[in-house]
Parts: structure tokens; C-alpha cells; sequence
């Protein structure tokens, strides 16, 4: 049996960076930390964090005054920023430098009254930071998952409209939902293609790759993990098997039967530790000695806020 492992796979820029923002506060701060949300989504991580003594929290209402928090990796609408700051938290902010953007752009349109339409997942943590970057009562933010939705939307003005994604989502079906946008609404603006972030883009393609010369693929990523989830509906729609696995103890040794070529790769909250691991027990198991598949080479590093570090992640 040959594994052969995705490349780029695991963390990517703007989780590396949330880690090390939460890591630095701990030695700095030497005091509790509380996490609003996950602060990515995987429950390794998670759990190493817990036990160094960080408190995760769903609201602010549970985080004593005078503390502090960071906000997680997915970003926190207006109304939490505000909520933090009227408890007077410290707040280190963890959000991914590229859902900013999107923030970024979100505020512009609600401040001009434009209308817009998001593309994402309901009840996404991006999803609920991002829409909630719309303050502006007169005019509307849309959330629309499929094109379904697109055929069902009806919007006030369509002259001055506006559109943005959640960063994780597939590349094909977002492509296909934009132009049912794009038809139904000619004058729609946005980004050049969508928000989707590099390292969503890369795994993608990447796994696209692997899933032409494996007969099975592992993604390592928790089930919360949309960009995770991406990659394994991908691989199973190209028609290789594809499995889903927060760690190497949910893998099922008959899935194995018959494999002769076995594709890993991980969501960009998945860290190397748990590759390795699945990596140990497929060798055991008499395994060769792993095959790193070639593939787009990632510079991309976010600086930590000053005050936490001066040091690139
Ligand atoms: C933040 C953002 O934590 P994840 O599994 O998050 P998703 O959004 O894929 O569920 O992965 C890292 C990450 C990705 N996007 C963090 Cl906005
Ligand atoms: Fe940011 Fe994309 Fe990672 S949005 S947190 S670089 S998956």
C-alpha cells in the first residue's frame, strides 16, 4: 500500500497566526484567557489549548469584566466588539487578515445603504461575524447558500448591489452560484471571483490532484471544519472514496480492503501531528514509506498583533 500525502495540506497563514496570537497571550498575560468561539475548528487543538487553562465561550455575558478575550480565527460581528469593549475586555483580535477584507468590504456597503448578498453556510461562525459587519437598518444583508436561494431572493434595489463569500466554501459550486447571480442580477459588484481564501483554493486543488491516482483519501479535519468538509465532498464527487477523520482512531480498517494507493491531507485547522500519526498506523499496518505529492508552495504569513509579538507565523 502507497500513501501519498496532498500538498499544501494542514494549517494554513491565518490559523498558525490565531495559535500563536492565544499561545503569546498565555506567557504574556499570565492570566486567564478566554476564547469567543473555537478559536479554530478542530478539537485537537482545542483541547490542547483547554489544557493550558483557556476558556472557550459562545457570548461575552460569560466572560468576567476586566479579562480577556480573543475573538476566534472566524471573526465576531460589530455587536461583539461592542459588547467586549463595553465590559472593558482587552481583546485580541485572532480573525484571519483575509475575512477582515470581507468584513472590510461588508461595513463599506452597509455604510453607503447598499444592499448585499452574501454566499455561505447558515450558522457558520464566518458567516454570523460577516453579516453582522451590516449595521445599517435601511438597507439589507442577504444570505443565500445555493442557487436555489438565488432563484428565490428578491432585493429592494438591484442597481446597487453588492456581493461577498465566506472564504472556505467549494470553488465550483460558488462559481456556479455567482453566475446565477450575475444573471439574475447584471449590475451586481464584488470581488474579481469571490472571497475564497488561497488556502482554501490550494487544498482544493491539491485533493482534485490526489484524488486522480489514490483509491482512497483521508481528510484529517474536525466535522465543524467547513473547509474540511469541502475537501472530502470533493474528493467523493471526483469518485474516489473519501473519509473525513478528526484522528487516526476513526479510521476503519475496512476501508482498506483492496487499496493499493491511499491519498492524506489535512483542513487548514488540522495540524501535522495528526497526518503523522495516520501516517505511523498505516505503516504499521506495512504501508511504504510515504510519497509527498508536489503542488503550489504557500509564502503567505500573517504578522501577530504588535503588542503580542513582533515575529511572523
Ligand atoms: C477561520 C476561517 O477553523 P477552520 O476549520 O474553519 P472553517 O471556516 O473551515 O470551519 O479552519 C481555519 C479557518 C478557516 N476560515 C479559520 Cl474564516
Ligand atoms: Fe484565513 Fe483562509 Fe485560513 S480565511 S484562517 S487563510 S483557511
Amino acid at each position: 500500500m502507497n500513501i501519498i500525502l496532498s500538498n499544501p495540506r494542514g494549517f494554513c497563514a491565518g490559523v498558525k497566526r490565531a495559535v500563536l496570537i492565544v499561545e503569546n497571550a498565555l506567557k504574556i498575560y499570565k492570566k486567564t484567557i478566554y476564547v469567543k468561539h473555537e478559536l479554530v475548528h478542530n478539537q485537537y487543538i482545542t483541547n490542547q489549548l483547554l489544557k493550558k487553562g483557556v476558556i472557550f465561550v459562545e457570548k461575552i455575558s460569560q466572560i468576567p469584566a476586566n479579562s480577556i478575550v480573543v475573538f476566534s480565527a472566524h471573526g465576531v460581528s460589530k455587536k461583539v466588539t461592542e459588547e467586549a469593549i463595553k465590559k472593558k475586555l482587552t481583546i485580541l483580535n485572532a480573525t484571519c487578515p483575509l475575512v477582515k477584507k470581507v468584513h472590510i468590504e461588508v461595513s463599506k456597503s452597509s455604510k453607503k445603504g447598499i444592499e448585499t448578498i452574501i454566499i455561505g453556510h447558515k450558522g457558520h461562525a464566518e458567516i454570523q461575524g460577516t453579516i453582522g459587519q451590516y449595521d445599517n437598518k435601511k438597507g439589507k444583508i442577504y444570505l443565500i447558500e445555493s442557487i436555489k436561494d438565488v432563484k428565490n431572493l428578491s432585493v429592494k434595489n438591484d442597481k446597487k448591489l453588492n456581493f461577498v463569500t465566506q472564504t472556505t466554501l467549494s470553488i465550483n459550486n460558488t462559481k456556479n452560484i455567482i453566475s446565477a447571480l450575475k444573471n439574475k442580477f447584471p449590475k451586481i459588484s464584488g470581488p474579481a471571483k469571490e472571497d475564497i481564501c488561497y488556502a482554501t483554493t490550494n487544498r482544493q486543488i491539491a485533493v482534485q490532484k490526489l484524488s486522480k491516482i489514490t483509491d482512497i483519501i483521508l481528510v484529517v479535519g474536525s466535522k465543524n471544519s467547513s473547509n474540511s468538509n469541502r475537501l472530502a465532498e470533493l474528493g467523493q464527487e471526483m469518485g474516489t472514496f473519501t473519509k473525513l477523520i478528526n484522528s487516526v482512531a476513526d479510521i476503519k480498517i475496512k476501508w482498506l480492503k483492496n487499496v493499493n494507493s491511499i491519498g492524506i491531507t489535512a483542513g487548514a485547522s488540522a495540524p501535522e501531528i495528526l497526518v503523522t500519526e495516520v501516517i505511523e498506523y498505516l505503516q504499521n499496518l506495512g504501508a511504504n514509506k510515504p510519497i509527498e505529492m508536489l503542488g503550489v508552495q504557500e509564502k503567505i504569513t500573517f504578522k501577530v498583533p504588535k503588542n503580542l509579538s513582533n515575529k511572523k507565523c
